[in-house]
């Protein structure tokens, strides 16, 4: 089976599905929102996780066809359930530093809040880390206008970029989610703990959100809590699941450790 090829046709014939994992709000136990992660149903070889085919998508170009997609159709569900719900329901989506650099992303998400009527409040935009190591005037920019659009920019697995701090001053930044290499030894590691605490600590003077992902167990759980990280997300919550299959957690407002 070729995955290039087929990927080609993947977004014509329906194959890419979004699936939902809750973000939740550590000091209240409700639900922040949710983080928008792409799977690929292949006809022949079944779920394709996105490790396999995102970096495909990149190295081809079909990661801005693809990553269109994912944000029109991400701001869509969040918009449903913006209007279902009587609480807002946050909305992540993951860019490519492709889609950051290449296309014009700010246009790209202007039209799709435009056409799906979704509050740019509700967007949160995650960008991994790395994409921060070309501290350029032009993603200043581009950056700076997705902020001034009232969308919120993330900066997902940080702590493995590489990346000198210095951005966390100069660019328009909103939240940091802690990576989950962190997390996962989190009670073995002693040292672990003094970084996630850092990485809190930090984050909270810097007025910025602070996010742990990868969270499995309700030690976990109770770490991020006690150490005051505002948002959740992980296994020991939902792992990420269809549309139809994580509404009954939406409503959801106790998450006890
Ligand atoms: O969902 P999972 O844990 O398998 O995701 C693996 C990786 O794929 C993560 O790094 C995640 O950020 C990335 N990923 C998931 N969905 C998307 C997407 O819609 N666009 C991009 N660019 N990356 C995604
Ligand atoms: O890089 P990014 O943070 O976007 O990727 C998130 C990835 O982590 C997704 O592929 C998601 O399926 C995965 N994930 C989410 N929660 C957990 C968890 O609790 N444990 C592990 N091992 N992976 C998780
Ligand atoms: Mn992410
Ligand atoms: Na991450």
């Amino acid at each position: 089976v070729n995955l290039e090829r087929d990927l080609h046709s993947a977004l014509k014939n329906d194959e890419l599905v979004l699936h939902y994992q809750p973000q939740i709000d550590s000091q209240t136990g409700h639900v922040f929102g949710a983080e928008a992660l792409i799977r690929w149903e292949h006809p022949k070889r079944g779920l394709i996780p996105p490790n396999q085919f995102i970096p495909i998508a990149e190295e081809t170009g079909l990661i801005i066809p693809i990553g269109e997609w994912v944000l029109r159709m991400a701001c869509m569900q969040a918009e449903e359930w913006n209007r279902k719900y009587d609480h807002p329901v946050h909305i992540a989506v993951n860019l490519s530093i492709k889609q950051f650099v290449n296309n014009d992303i700010v246009k790209t998400v202007e039209r799709t809040l435009h056409e799906t009527g979704l509050d740019p409040e509700i967007l949160e935009l995650e960008l991994t880390e790395s994409i921060f190591l070309e501290n350029t005037e032009s993603m200043i920019s581009t950056l700076n206008k997705l902020q001034k659009l009232g969308v919120r920019i993330s900066i997902d697995d940080f702590g493995t970029g590489y990346s000198s701090l210095s951005y966390l001053k100069d660019l328009p930044i909103d939240s940091i989610k802690i990576d989950q290499s962190f997390i996962r030894d989190l009670c073995e590691n002693k040292k672990t703990a003094s970084i996630i605490s850092a990485i809190i600590t930090l984050a909270k003077n810097l007025d910025l959100k602070s996010v742990a992902e990868g969270v499995e167990t309700p030690e976990q759980f109770n770490y991020f809590k006690m150490e005051g990280c505002d948002l959740v997300q992980g296994y020991y919550f939902s792992r990420p699941l269809p549309a139809n299959q994580i509404e009954a957690l939406l409503d959801r407002t106790e998450w006890g450790a």
